[in-house]
């Protein structure tokens, strides 16, 4: 497939211009013949307004909402309602930047809609980030609009001082109950429920996902509107098998591309439903599951680990399928989660810079500790330091190729992503003989002890099996005589003691199990362990 470079409907041509260049983009794929989309195509014509005219859904409900349901019809009115505040009333130019910012509601969705109707570039931000950080992000992506729920407009409006591009701003009040004079809602009111979208091109960026990066400066990664629609026709295809009549709900944001896709864009694709709840607990989601009769959960493995103690208690019956993702998942909660509900967690390593989930499994392909095996459309190896791919059995780095991939924003950092056409997520990954795929640790992770290569996760997966681990994390603190030495960071369930005696225990259950040289001559004690609003374990503040 020729990709068109020409014909944009962008007048903003700003991220555009910041596209890396040529001899660092990565490969693209597009062997499968539903990714061989049309030249002009808009993303959010094709899952709203398709899903109404052309489908027949406008009956169907798209949201389950704290305020109420939205069908698709109504749900496509206030995305065009929306869109033509943008741009009859807030001057959006195609390729502007917009920053959204709410918690997971309806009319955080219907935004995000919104402004890629009106072909502008969407900017979903983490509901908890505080002004520095939504300051970085509005300078980097030079974003000159904002919808906001008011509820979280204070760190916004203390950011808006540093950011000059930042001119037009609307707040609106989500699934809340109070409504502001002049706020979003109001402007739409005086709207006709109709909007001709913007025609794009199908490589017109459409959003730039900000990754949850750990040191430096947020990255910005770009994709357009071929990728949007990329991500719902490979994985909920192949390996979920995602369904009309399925109900979706989980926890991660929509601001996380795992939660944009698995919340709202891959139950749009087919015409199914997703349940938004705007704070999540393991309780809550398994009421919610009780109560809306949830049949597709997306959430990190921590929250699995989390529930899997009281799914008892409530009825789960409706749920199919499960999937995990964000990090690695440990065969002990696979476990935990299957004793608990009877179904088989569907894994899947994804990355802000692909979008969505590339290597994964369905249920009934299970390896337990694999992540699964390249999804159709997708290719990987694991290359050495010198980008040669190694034989099966090794561990090195994962490459990875497909229809989507990193395009970071101005970033001298592309380079370390995208080498030779392939992108490097930074893990170190193994290959079996069959081609599963089995996570090691982030490379920067991998712990060196006496010349030997030990994955933290490994170590983890191993101690969350003893009855009295909670939650735990594994990394390498600097040693004087082996380098390195692996220290284990611990959280005791409820009734067990933080003393020496538990530490011996632990360590003679890691030595039982695995190599005796894996196990953690460390060991301290915690009450919870610090993650991302992702559920991601932050390593580096274990080590620190
Ligand atoms: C790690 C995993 C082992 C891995 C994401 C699904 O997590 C997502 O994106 P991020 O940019 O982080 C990417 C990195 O997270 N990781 C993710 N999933 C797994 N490690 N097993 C897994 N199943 O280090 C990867 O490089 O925050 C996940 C969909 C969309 C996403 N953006």
């Amino acid at each position: 497939m020729t990709v068109s470079t020409t014909l944009t409907a962008h007048l903003d041509t700003f991220a555009r211009d910041r596209l890396p260049p040529a001899e660092l983009q990565p490969e693209f794929i597009f062997e499968l013949p539903q990714l061989r989309y049309p030249e002009r195509i808009n993303c959010a014509s094709e899952l709203l307004d398709r899903a109404v005219l052309a489908h027949g859904w406008g009956e169907r409900t798209a949201i389950h909402g704290a305020a109420g349901d939205l069908t698709y019809a109504e749900l496509l009115a206030t995305a065009n309602r929306i869109a033509r505040v943008l741009t009859e009333d807030m001057g959006l130019v195609p390729g502007n930047r917009v920053l959204l910012r709410a918690p997971n509601n309806a009319m955080l969705a219907a935004c995000w809609f919104a402004v890629i109707k009106a072909g502008g570039i969407v900017v979903t931000t983490m509901p908890l980030l505080r002004a520095k950080e939504l300051t970085d992000v509005i300078v980097k992506a030079q974003i000159s609009h904002a919808l906001c729920d008011a509820r979280l407009a204070e760190e916004l409006e203390i950011a808006r001082g540093a950011c000059p591009t930042l001119m037009r701003l609307s707040y609106f009040n989500g699934d809340a109950a109070t409504q502001e004079l002049d706020s979003l809602e109001q402007r739409m009111a005086a709207k006709s429920a109709s909007f001709a979208d913007i025609d794009t091109a199908r490589d017109d960026i459409c959003l730039i996902a900000f990754t949850s990066g750990t040191t430096g400066k947020p990255k910005g990664t770009m994709h357009f509107h071929r990728d949007v629609m990329a991500i719902c026709d490979c994985f909920p295809q192949s390996t979920l098998k995602l369904e009309a009549g399925d109900i979706v709900c989980g926890t991660p944001p929509l601001a996380f591309t795992f939660g944009l896709g698995g919340m709202l864009l891959f139950p749009l694709r087919v015409g199914a439903a997703t349940v938004l709840v705007e704070k999540l607990t393991p309780d809550l989601l398994l009421q919610t599951v009780q109560d809306r009769k949830v049949t597709v959960l997306f959430t990190a493995p921590t929250f699995y680990r989390m529930m899997a103690g009281q799914a008892g208690q409530f009825d789960t019956a409706s749920l199919r399928k499960c999937v995990s993702a964000g990090e690695a998942l440990p065969v002990a909660t696979r476990q935990l989660w299957q004793e608990a509900t009877g179904i088989r967690i569907i894994d899947g390593i994804g990355a802000t810079e692909l979008l969505h989930i590339f290597i994964s499994h369905t249920e009934d392909e299970v390896r337990p500790g694999a992540t699964g095996k390249p999804i159709p459309g997708y290719r990987a190896c694991i290359l050495d330091a010198d980008g040669k791919p190694l034989p099966a059995g090794s561990v090195g780095r994962l490459a990875v190729k497909g229809p989507t991939g990193c395009r970071y924003l101005d970033d001298s950092r592309q380079a370390a992503y995208v080498s030779d056409g392939w992108n490097i997520t930074g893990d170190a990954y193994l290959m079996d003989a069959d081609g599963y795929f089995f996570y090691q640790a982030r490379t920067d992770d991998m712990i060196v002890s006496a010349g030997y290569n030990i994955g933290g996760p490994e170590v983890e997966d191993c101690l969350l099996a003893h009855p009295a681990v909670a939650e735990c994390g594994v990394v390498g603190v600097p040693d004087a005589e082996r380098g390195q030495v692996v220290k284990a960071f611990v959280a005791l369930k409820a009734g067990y003691n933080p003393d020496a005696a538990m530490a011996r225990a632990l360590q003679d259950h890691v030595k039982n199990i695995l190599a005796p040289y894996k196990y953690p001559r460390l060991i301290e004690f915690r009450s919870a362990m610090p993650r991302t609003e992702t559920g991601k374990l932050q390593r580096f503040r274990l080590r620190a």
